[in-house]
């Protein structure tokens, strides 16, 4: 195990068994003209952490460890969109719809790649997730397993909504969750603060967070 400095105490990581969860790094949050934009956020504070996610993403393909980049993405069908997820509310555009980047949050459009900067490369997991969480009706948890992982890292967005959700499914199913908290953003400050104080809060409830310079710091 190696110490990660972290709040609210060191992370214990394991260098055989981590691997990183980038979620929903891709187009329908971060550019005008996606899912993000329809419900009415400003999407360019998301596309400032890019730089950093890039950064986790060259240090852990430098040590070799296993990264899986998720996606926001319903069938073309939407058969897998619950009705409750698509009529919510008074968006712009529903699931579905042609936006400015194809069809929102539909597998395979435009909107729903990952951004450029942060490509998966050949070897790297890329999954399709119809939920806010990673682990539901995905499979992952059975694939993780069979990877030997234990440890998870974390980034992407939003704070307070997929990278939340996701990292308390992880939680309850037993892995060690550290979130990079400049890898990660939200359409609001005060929710990606809310979010890290109460992921860490109760002697790390849900999970551990840091900076990514602390991760470095421990390889260098
Ligand atoms: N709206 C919002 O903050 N987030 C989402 O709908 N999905 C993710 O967080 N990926």
């Amino acid at each position: 195990m190696i110490d990660i400095k972290a709040r609210p105490f060191p992370y214990p990581l394991d260098p055989d068994h981590t691997a990183l969860v980038v979620i929903d790094m891709q187009r329908d949050f971060i550019e005008p003209g996606g899912f993000g934009d329809s419900l009415g956020n400003d999407v360019a504070r998301l596309a400032a952490i890019i730089p950093t996610v890039a950064g986790l993403i060259g240090f852990f393909r430098k040590q070799g460890w296993p990264i899986i980049h998720t996606r926001e993405a319903h069938k073309p069908d939407l058969s897998d969109c619950p009705p409750a997820k698509r009529n919510r509310g008074t968006p712009s555009l529903r699931i579905g719809e042609e936006g400015a980047m194809g069809r929102l949050l539909v597998t395979g459009e435009p909107g729903s790649q990952i951004v450029p900067a942060l490509a998966p490369i050949d070897g790297e997991i890329v999954l399709d997730k119809p939920g806010k969480g990673m682990f539901y009706a995905t499979g992952l948890h059975e694939k993780l397993q069979g990877m030997g992982i234990t440890h998870l890292v974390f980034a992407g967005v939003t704070t307070e909504v997929c990278v939340q959700t996701s990292m308390r499914e992880a939680n309850d199913r037993g892995y060690e969750c550290l979130l990079v908290e400049d890898a990660t953003e939200s359409y609001f400050a005060e929710f990606k603060k809310a979010a890290i104080d109460m992921i860490t809060a109760q002697g790390a409830i849900v999970g551990w967070s840091t900076p990514l310079a602390n991760l470095e710091e421990a390889f260098a």
